[in-house]
């Protein structure tokens, strides 16, 4: 054991230099050599608050400016509080088989009060949506181009994923300009540098807009931008103030009343401050506070504090699936080029993975809210589905590559975000089922909405808190942080309050099952022609039922409380349905209880496999005899589908240990797209600014897609850390990831070559002994400390 040991350490030393050859920091960076003609091309920076996308106009540019707090809406009680009184009729008639006249008193009773999420058009009602806050105009003119469009050569525009910084640059009568621009850790401001290579050559008007609801000004030199949205209630709602200083080498800056104006710079640096009144009645004196302070420091210093600050966290993994001649060309058209010589680009995996992790630290701050459906980007005040948090999936596929990834304390703000669903979620679940404990229920926002949706055929799908348990789980799984433990327990404690409440017993087989119910947004045929989505027991709410009262027995004992209700618990569990039942017809998984045949065949959501991710329940060592049927689920269901999807079809097949099928996927996931629809089918792919395309955009498809390729190179979840699980053929070559964590609080290093692993390290806080499975064989093997 020891010389084994011994050998993987020299070789993790040779392999640093191997890394820097490979020269993956070239690799961590997206061009074009064309500024951005629509929003979807612009290149995102964040700073897990404020959120901006230049498109690298020439004469017009235009930079979207977000604040991750900036909602419509407002609180409501939208409960209907007699919604429990039907419950006991409903329950019965589907024990009956009658779900379809089940699913009408759904509609009628069992929904929200009011218009709920407004079919994800609820920027003008009590729901709200997130919106942009501001578009940044600057206006160049160029000396001696007059007004015809001057000539502009060696245009580059660019995202540095190693600085979190972007920039364009570009030649016009032989000046060179050049702008950068980051949303500043440090700072907390956004900053944008412009300069021109000759004396005096920038000119530049500055102004700052919305689509609605604002007002702008200068005032002492500061150009601001202020507003109320609507509260959807009639009155007034959330407030924002933005702001802009300029700091000028050479030249002249005019006030107008609404622009600034800039003659005759040589540089330009732009400072914007933005605040909502979200939790902060002080917002418009501590953004000018912010803005005063960042504007007083010199540029290089506050660009390296930003830098610094992030590397902190993007610089914790390196990863390298091997290089490619593409990796020199444009964003653009190496992802045209993936789709033709797809094994010739393993570094473009490797990009869309770190990229994925840029992300993650862009759009997510410890103390604030979580990553919305579009993260905290977004160009409109009515975005896509409000750009809200729909919890029977999305939000918490964004945050499945996060302990993978080691950025783990971007989980905490969920975990905040979990429990302020709580205190409307015991209403919620008082007034609809009787139950106890919490529910929320699809589509959640800001403000703390947790009543069922305005339609049954989605609206009541009740699997929320039990897979946003999942989530919260993972964080204790990675860290084993007994204190986070704690501080979780009671939210997962009323889940699985609230699904014990809902049991019923099935009388067919005598299982408990949830009552009503649903399979996330699919339907299916009832043997009398009917369609319904209203079932009892769906096998994702049974998995979700199994895993999440395992861990709270497992909680429950660990911290040695509620010694009562962890025996319920453990009574329970002995009378739920299996992990999963396969249907004799067909030989797949079953997704409802009874083996209903479904109206969508190819639907884009497989809530049955749920226990095979991200839950641990189905795996080819634990459950040999449901993997074949996992392969017909997924076959039956087809490869394509919107870009989540996409990346949770990835996810499965890593699970089940098929690398080229998971990569053939990926190859679908980077057909590059432009369109911005609303699609629900197959077809989903990436903008050219590698942001996925559902369409729209949608974040969720980069995070799913990031959290599949580290499972395709490590999984932990099954006893043991196994490496290289699912490697396709095209990145066995060689390779190299550091940096990647396994549940268990450990820290992997690995190399490979030609599919086989040639070193690796595991590192934890106290040395101790770990199983590993590497190149097929399971070993006892001794941790390093870290
Ligand atoms: C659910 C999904 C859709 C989309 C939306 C935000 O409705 O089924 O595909 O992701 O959420």
């Amino acid at each position: 054991m020891m010389t084994m040991q011994k050998k993987y350490l020299l070789t993790a030393v040779a392999a640093v230099t191997f890394l820097a050859s490979f020269g993956q920091d070239k690799n961590l960076r997206l061009w074009y050599k064309q500024p951005a003609a629509q929003w979807e091309e612009t290149l995102p920076l964040g700073n897990g608050r404020l959120g901006m996308m230049p498109d690298g106009g020439v004469q017009n540019e235009k930079i979207v400016l977000n604040d991750i707090t900036l909602w419509s809406g407002s609180p409501q009680d939208a409960n209907n509080y007699q919604a429990h009184l039907r419950m006991a009729e409903v329950q019965k008639l589907i024990a009956e088989g009658k779900n379809d006249v089940a699913q009408d008193i759904i509609n009628q009773d069992f929904i929200c009060k009011g218009a709920g999420s407004g079919n994800g058009n609820g920027a003008g009602i009590p729901f709200g949506s997130f919106q942009i806050l501001a578009n940044l105009n600057l206006q160049f003119s160029y000396p001696g181009t007059g007004d015809s469009t001057p000539k502009v050569e060696h245009y580059q525009r660019g995202l540095s994923l190693e600085h979190a910084v972007a920039s364009s640059s570009y030649s016009i009568n032989k000046v060179n300009y050049t702008k950068e621009y980051f949303t500043s850790f440090g700072d907390d401001v956004d900053v944008i540098r412009i300069t021109a290579d000759k004396p005096g050559k920038l000119n530049c008007k500055i102004s700052m807009d919305r689509p609605e609801r604002f007002s702008t000004a200068v005032n002492n030199s500061m150009l601001e931008i202020s507003g109320t949205l609507d509260n959807g209630q009639g009155g007034n709602g959330m407030k924002y103030f933005a702001a802009v200083k300029t700091k000028l080498k050479g030249g002249k800056l005019h006030s107008l009343p609404r622009e600034l104006q800039i003659k005759d710079a040589t540089e330009i640096i732009i400072y914007i401050t933005a605040k909502t009144d979200y939790k902060d009645p002080d917002f418009k004196e501590n953004a000018l506070k912010t803005l005063n302070a960042a504007v007083q420091k010199s540029y290089a210093v506050q660009k390296q504090a930003h830098i610094s600050a992030y590397q902190k966290l993007f610089n914790r993994l390196s990863i390298n699936l091997g290089t490619s001649k593409s990796q020199a060309l444009p964003t653009n058209e190496r992802l045209v080029n993936f789709q033709n010589d797809t094994h010739l680009d393993p570094a473009l995996p490797a990009l869309f993975f770190q990229f994925g992790r840029y992300l993650l630290i862009s759009s997510i701050r410890v103390g604030l809210l979580p990553p919305n459906l579009q993260g905290l980007w977004a160009n409109q005040v009515q975005t896509p589905w409000n750009s809200d948090y729909h919890i029977d999936l999305n939000l918490q596929m964004n945050h499945w590559p996060v302990e993978v990834a080691n950025l783990s304390e971007l989980n905490l703000p969920l975990t905040e975000y979990v429990k302020s669903l709580v205190p409307n979620g015991e209403r919620t679940a008082k007034a609809y089922y009787n139950a106890e404990g919490w529910i929320a229920h699809v589509a959640a926002n800001v403000w703390g909405f947790t009543e069922p949706g305005e339609s049954a055929n989605w609206g009541i799908t009740k699997v929320g808190p039990g897979w946003l348990s999942n989530n919260l789980w993972m964080h204790y799984q990675y860290t084993g942080d007994k204190k986070y433990l704690l501080d979780i327990y009671p939210v997962i404690k009323g889940a699985a309050q609230f699904y014990k409440s809902l049991l019923t017993k099935d009388a067919k087989t005598g299982w408990l099952v949830t009552s009503p119910s649903s399979s996330p947004e699919n339907a299916f045929y009832l043997p009398n022609g009917k369609e319904a989505s209203i079932c009892m027991g769906p096998t994702i709410d049974n998995q979700i039922l199994r895993e999440l009262f395992t861990n709270v027995v497992f909680a429950s004992t660990e911290l040695n409380k509620d010694q009562p209700f962890r025996q319920e618990l453990q009574e329970i569990l002995k009378q739920i349905p299996p992990v999963a039942q396969v249907s004799k017809k067909d030989g797949r998984i079953m997704e409802w209880l009874e083996d209903y045949k479904e109206v969508e065949p190819e639907h884009r959501h497989i809530s049955h496999l749920y226990g095979l991710y991200p839950a641990s329940l189905i795996t080819p060592e634990s459950t040999p005899d449901l993997i074949e049927a996992c392969k017909k689920t997924l076959n039956a269901r087809g490869d394509d589908g919107t870009g989540w999807s996409l990346a949770y079809k990835m996810l499965f097949w890593a699970r089940l240990h098929d690398g080229d099928r998971a990569f053939k996927i990926y190859k679908d996931l980077m057909r590059t797209t432009l369109k911005t629809h609303i699609n629900y089918g197959a077809g989903g792919g990436v903008y050219p600014n590698l942001l996925v395309a559902g369409p729209p955009f949608q974040i969720d498809g980069n995070f799913g897609g990031t959290a599949a390729i580290a499972e395709m190179l490590i999984q932990s979840h099954d006893g043991f850390i196994d490496l290289l699980p699912a490697i396709p053929e095209g990145w066995k070559g060689i390779g190299e990831i550091k940096g990647i964590r396994a549940q268990g609080n450990y820290t992997v290093n690995m190399s490979w070559k030609d599919g086989k692993i040639t070193s690796y390290q595991i590192f934890s806080p106290i040395s101790s002994y770990v199983k590993v499975r590497s190149n097929g064989m399971i070993q006892e093997v001794k941790t390093t400390r870290l």
